[in-house]
């Protein structure tokens, strides 16, 4: 997303910018996120900024800067974009964007051949060459599940848990799914043999049992859903898929989470229904 304003007062450089560029506007306003790129030219001031929304209040936003009496264009593309592949825990960022609300775009990788579906070399957006990545307003694109779901759940207040621990519990969650329990399912992408299933479906259960004894209602921390169901959701049907285990409690999670909208869409796109 970016706000353009131009007029002729040339003395306005970034370095003048009091960020972030606007603050909470009036209640009931949504409000410019903090200004991520600037670029100056002489009539010209562009602004990218992560965005959730903005102030319905331009006059608030405008007096912000440094050059009163420019005059303000807005345009409001989407730009923010998630890069998928179908089933695989990208979904899980998928759903969390529709949990959330947010508008964004997504293209599917071809995770061999590491291009895009529009052909560009994937490992020019993620040199890591895996999903996810989300590229966000600012243009800055984001990896790492923990961390995409992290944000998304910023964006989105409701889907972490509340309270002054709330952040924390968030993340706890995301990293055990990702590394005690997405990690754990190795074998059944790499054709190990089938003791090393065995052995991978047993710890997967464990680890699963211990997040349905610690489920605190309907979803992973009450009666809300949280970015770390998502990702749980996705871990569920690879369990469903490859035959492997898991509590009862979980299975119940996972056919709730089937049903709400966010998932329907995410897996009706990723061509999962
Ligand atoms: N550390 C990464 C791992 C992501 C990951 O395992 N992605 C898989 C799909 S679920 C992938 O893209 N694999 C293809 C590859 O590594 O080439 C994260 O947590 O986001």
């Amino acid at each position: 997303m970016v706000v353009r304003t131009s007029g002729s007062d040339r003395s306005c450089r970034p370095g003048d910018m009091k960020l972030p560029i606007c603050s909470r506007a009036r209640s009931g306003d949504r409000f410019l996120q903090q200004a991520t790129k600037i670029r100056c030219s002489d009539a010209e001031i562009e602004i990218s900024v992560a965005l959730v929304g903005w102030s319905t209040d331009v006059q608030h936003d405008r007096d912000q800067f440094c050059a009163p009496d420019v005059s303000w264009e807005t345009s409001g593309e989407i730009t923010m974009k998630l890069y998928f592949s179908p089933g695989a825990c990208s979904m899980a960022d998928h759903i969390a964007l529709h949990e959330a609300g947010l508008s964004f775009d997504h293209e599917k990788v071809d995770l061999k051949a590491k291009r895009t579906e529009s052909g560009i070399d994937y490992l020019t957006i993620n040199p890591k060459g895996y999903v996810p990545a989300l590229t966000i307003d600012s243009g800055e694109t984001l990896t790492e599940n923990v961390a995409i779901l992290d944000w998304i759940a910023h964006q989105d207040g409701a889907l972490k848990p509340s309270g002054a621990m709330g952040h924390t519990y968030l993340l706890q969650a995301l990293a055990y799914i990702s590394t005690e329990i997405h990690k754990s399912f190795k074998p059944f992408f790499a054709g190990a043999e089938e003791d090393e299933k065995t052995k991978a479906a047993e710890t997967i259960l464990k680890r699963m049992n211990y997040l349905a004894d610690t489920m605190k209602g309907d979803f992973m921390f009450g009666s809300d859903v949280s970015a770390a169901d998502c990702y749980l959701f996705v871990m569920l049907l690879w369990a469903q898929k490859n035959g492997v285990e898991v509590p009862a409690k979980l299975e119940a999670l996972r056919d709730r989470m089937r049903e709400r909208p966010a998932v329907q869409k995410a897996m009706t796109h990723e061509g999962m229904m």
